[in-house]
């Protein structure tokens, strides 16, 4: 069910003129989602950065350009990620549950590979965009050549944290990045946050003709919190943490201003949330928000999240639909009248409509898992993998453990309710989905068959994987 109310459809109605209540596009849409011209989309991914860090959704920090794109845009009041950043890469890149990808948990991110998932840059690209990366690509793997960057999808990229011998420390000062396969070795006194930013805005200046799309997974505002270029060197801890967000901030703001200068900015779309919750104690609105990064509350996974289109996304509005970072993926593709993969099971949900300024119905749920845990969350409660239920009308701050005995036909029927959901999703036994399997057994066999013979390999492969 979406939440929007009354205003907000009048509002969305009057800023882009699109009929409401329009029906949802079908998976797959073969056209651009706007006017026929395929929407640019720039897709960031802020690090570590939990709904107490943004100003507009009630955090202690001042962050006025993000505030700028939420009021010309949409916020989503209830956006989700998983709690630690590898489950969150793979559900942005692969829309795909973490107990189908094999990505549950950091430290699991080699499980998925060019050759198991499909990412959503590969997707775009085959839907004639210019595609790119720019940030953090550690806690996902196998990406170190040119030739890894374009199995993933990738034309060019400028990443931090795998095949580059990086250590943890050097995504910021000095910075040991991998560009388009070969290691940044002339960074030294630069601040990495800025050399991703000059290669974002120099890759939309030469792909400003045709679509692009950028991933842009940035480093801050992980630790470790050091002094950024506007930082006071000595500075206490908890003014470099103002000051790192502050950063993000301010590079965001210069991506804007950059796509104003181009005239870009009516046919880009940017998306921007964090990949976890903030690490530790924070407040909204002056209270404490129970949970932090890696927890299972919902100061774990409330992550900001923000979409601006200008002219096609309505603005000022708040939206109330549960949106996952599996969402990415089919919405993305939807926008650009990309197809989506066949065989492959996407756990996603297409909210391009709300970015239309239209209606549509969403699953009235968020699911999300961490390691062997998992929760689904409805409007007002939660149930886990343990069957414990939750009464969530005071999260972020609190959330209420509602024992089995004596509970309310309410939690009854919630827990009745939550349940089948789960049982519907099966994250405790559907390890690897049958369509995977069924990929892995026809290349395997694809691959003998053309050992044995080149000409008739494919024919053999299919008879061998039984089809
Ligand atoms: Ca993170």
């Amino acid at each position: 069910m979406s939440n929007w109310t009354r205003r907000d459809i009048l509002k969305a109605a009057g800023a882009t003129g699109a009929a409401m209540l329009a029906p949802h596009l079908a998976r797959g849409a073969a056209q651009p989602a706007s006017g026929g011209k395929k929407p640019n989309i720039i897709f960031i991914l802020a690090d570590d950065y939990g709904i107490p860090g943004m100003a507009c959704y009630g955090g202690i920090y001042k962050t006025p350009n993000l505030d700028a794109l939420a009021a010309g845009g949409i916020r989503f009041e209830y956006g989700y990620a998983a709690p630690l950043c590898a489950p969150t890469r793979a559900l942005c890149m692969f829309g795909r549950y973490g107990f189908r990808t094999g990505v549950r948990d950091n430290g699991t991110g080699a499980k998925a590979t060019p050759q198991t998932e499909v990412c959503i840059a590969k997707v775009l690209k085959q839907a004639g965009y210019a595609t790119a990366v720019a940030g953090k690509w550690r806690q996902l793997s196998h990406f170190t050549t040119r030739e890894d960057g374009a199995a993933w999808g990738f034309d060019e990229f400028m990443i931090w944290g795998v095949g580059n011998k990086s250590t943890t420390d050097d995504r910021y000062w000095n910075p040991n990045y991998n560009h388009n396969g070969k290691s940044t070795t002339d960074a030294k006194g630069k601040y990495g946050p800025d050399l991703l930013h000059e290669f974002v805005v120099d890759f939309i200046r030469r792909h400003r003709n045709t679509p692009f799309f950028i991933y842009y997974p940035m480093p801050l505002i992980h630790g470790p919190i050091l002094p950024t270029p506007d930082s006071d060197k000595n500075a206490p801890r908890e003014q470099l943490y103002a000051d790192n967000i502050a950063y993000m901030d301010k590079l965001v703001g210069k991506l804007v201003s950059a796509l104003d200068e181009m005239k870009l900015r009516e046919n880009t779309l940017i998306v921007f949330i964090g990949d976890n919750g903030s690490v530790g104690q924070h407040t909204i609105n002056g209270r404490p928000v129970d949970g932090a990064k890696g927890s299972m509350k919902e100061g774990g996974s409330r992550v900001p999240l923000i979409a601006n289109w200008p002219g096609t996304t309505p603005a000022g509005v708040v939206n109330t639909d549960f949106i996952g970072c599996a969402d990415f993926f089919p919405t993305f593709a939807e926008l650009a009248g990309a197809q989506l993969p066949e065989g492959v099971k996407i756990d996603g949900q297409s909210f391009a409509a709300p970015l239309k300024g239209q209606k549509a119905n969403y699953r009235d749920y968020i699911f999300i898992l961490l390691g062997n845990q998992w929760y689904v969350r409805d409007r007002k409660w939660k149930l886990n993998q343990s069957g414990q239920l939750f009464d969530m009308s005071d999260a972020p701050h609190g959330e209420k453990l509602v024992p089995v005995e004596g509970q309310s036909a309410e939690a009854a029927a919630a827990r009745k309710r939550l349940q089948a959901i789960l049982d519907e999703i099966n994250p405790g036994t559907a390890a690897v989905d049958a369509a995977r399997a069924q990929k892995r057994l026809e290349r395997k066999a694809e691959n003998k068959a053309k050992a044995d013979s080149p000409k008739t390999g494919k024919r053999a492969a299919k008879k061998a994987a039984g089809k």
